[in-house]
């Protein structure tokens, strides 16, 4: 079991954009088994690659209450989206103790690799679907705030400054 140092936001390899993984290699292999950790560790519902600087193309996702099943999506993409949207409340492993709504496609369907390189069709609503797009706008160089107001996402950046630096509110 290897736990990843997870990059907090306002780094700015926050906002690299992942390249497609080439190959589901052993290399790759260890990178999910090392991100579920993480994932798991840090009680996260989800993570995508680049909070843990690898800036490729894989997420990993579990939603399900005994956090036994996990969901891996290499190279995903977008496939049809359904014309109602819904505001969810978001939280961020990369942006901890801060949650807002944001809207997104209430249902979504996706194409992506699995673990074992074939490739799947997910259909996704609810939960799953909010974290689907939070995680494939992380692959993007996007972090949720930037759904946000400017003057709420600088108070974000300076919180998290302080933070990060051991200050206090
Ligand atoms: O990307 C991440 O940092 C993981 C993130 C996924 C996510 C949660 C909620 C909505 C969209 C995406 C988290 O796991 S945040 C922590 C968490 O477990 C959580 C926060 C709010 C609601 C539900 C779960
Ligand atoms: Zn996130």
């Amino acid at each position: 079991m290897a736990l990843l140092p997870i990059l907090c936001y306002p780094d700015p390899k926050l906002h690299q954009v992942a390249r497609p993984v080439q190959q589901v290699d052993a290399r790759i292999e260890k990178l999910i088994a090392d991100m579920l950790d993480t994932m798991y560790d840090a009680k996260g519902v989800g993570l995508a690659a680049t909070q843990v600087d690898v800036h490729e193309r894989l997420i990993v996702i579990d939603i399900s209450e005994q956090r036994d099943r996990p969901l891996v999506l290499i190279n995903p993409k977008l496939g049809w989206t359904s014309a109602e949207k819904r505001v969810n409340e978001e939280g961020c492993l990369s942006v901890p103790g801060i949650y807002d709504g944001v809207e997104r496609f209430d249902a979504i369907e996706v194409l992506a690799l699995d673990r074992d390189g074939v490739s799947r069709t997910v259909e996704a609503d609810g939960m799953l679907a909010v974290c689907i797009q939070h995680e494939m706008d992380h692959l993007l160089g996007k972090v949720f705030v930037e759904y946000l107001s400017p003057l709420k996402r600088n108070r974000i950046r300076t919180k998290m400054l302080k933070l990060q630096r051991g200050e206090r509110d």
